[in-house]
């Protein structure tokens, strides 16, 4: 193939340069000699490229269209799962509430991805599903599969979205009959089990907090955790807060209601993607970082 390609170039390129060398020295200016008057048109020919490209083209438009149709109309009985795109993690809410940062589904079953941004575009990509959609900031997209084949796939994010683009490729567990159920079961018994502080760094891990805070007092895209509990922190309005339950639980609520100077206000609203123990959880977890 590679061989076939180049020969074919090298053949190419060797020909168009023999005509241009040729043409130009057999057309060349010379005195005494006058230009040919070009031809000009030929109704004949101009009908027949501007028809046949036309039939052709609405025939291709005819297979795209029903195609995307096929793409974008709900199946039957979907089960619809939330995705919540942020920087720099994917968010799935199942129906029954549980939320992963992993996809996970059942084969066989149809799925309908309803998709939302808290900040900048995102985009959904799992190249084994073939599907490929935006996720916008205020707004619903949509996509939509049927997985086949149960086993482990790779999601991207395929919109350049910031430093940690690339951190956004995630897994697609496609379940054989009763591993989704036990997935959730297990997930819930999971969370359950786990103490405050297990919790927060849990959450910390799997909600994308580690892609803006670090633990050991390094610089991140926001303030390290290391250390700040019970701290006196300066605001952008030039006042003075302390490091409390209040402070913490309104900085993963509303983070820019009360801003640090020095840094972007990059941080989302985490308000309906944790739960009262999650935020508890962050908590105890930064509190339990001396
Ligand atoms: C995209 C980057 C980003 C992500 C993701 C992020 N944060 Fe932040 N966070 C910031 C920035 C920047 C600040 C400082 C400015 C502000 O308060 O808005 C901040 C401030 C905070 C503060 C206040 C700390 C202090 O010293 O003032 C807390 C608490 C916090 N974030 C918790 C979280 C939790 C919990 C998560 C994950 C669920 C998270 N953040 C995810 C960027 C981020
Ligand atoms: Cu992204």
């Amino acid at each position: 193939m590679f061989y076939a390609v180049l020969g074919l170039s090298i053949f190419f390129f060797v020909g168009i340069t023999f005509f241009v060398v040729y043409f130009t020295i057999k057309y060349r200016h010379r005195p005494g000699h006058k230009a040919q008057p070009s031809p000009a048109h030929n109704d004949a020919m101009e009908i027949t490229w501007t028809v046949i490209p036309t039939i052709i083209c609405v025939f291709l438009f005819l297979g795209g269209w029903k195609g995307y149709l096929e793409f974008t109309s709900e199946k039957s009985n979907p089960m619809v799962i939330d995705v919540t795109a942020q920087k720099w993690h994917w968010n799935f809410t199942y129906p029954d509430g549980t939320q992963d940062g992993n996809l996970h589904v059942p084969v066989g079953q149809p799925i309908r991805m309803r998709m939302t941004s808290v900040d900048v575009l995102h985009s959904f990509y799992v190249p084994a599903f073939r599907v490929k959609q935006d996720v916008v900031p205020r707004r619903y997209t949509y996509v939509q599969f049927t997985p086949t084949r149960p086993g482990v796939y790779r999601l991207y994010c395929a919109e350049y979205c910031g430093d940690d683009h690339s951190q956004m490729k995630v897994k697609v567990f496609v379940h054989e009959a009763g591993g989704y159920e036990r997935f959730l079961s297990e997930k819930a018994s999971l969370s359950q089990s786990m103490s405050p502080e297990e919790t927060g760094l849990y959450v910390y891990n799997k909600k994308g907090c580690v892609a803006c805070h670090s633990v050991d007092g390094s610089p991140k895209v926001g303030p390290s955790w290391k250390g700040i509990w019970n701290e006196q922190v300066k605001l952008a309005d030039g006042t003075t807060i302390t490091v409390d339950d209040q402070y913490i639980k309104d900085s993963v609520l509303e983070p820019q209601k009360q801003a640090r100077p020095g840094y972007p206000p990059s941080m989302p609203s985490f308000a309906g993607q944790l739960s009262e123990r999650e935020i508890a959880g962050v908590i105890a977890y930064i509190k339990s970082l001396k």
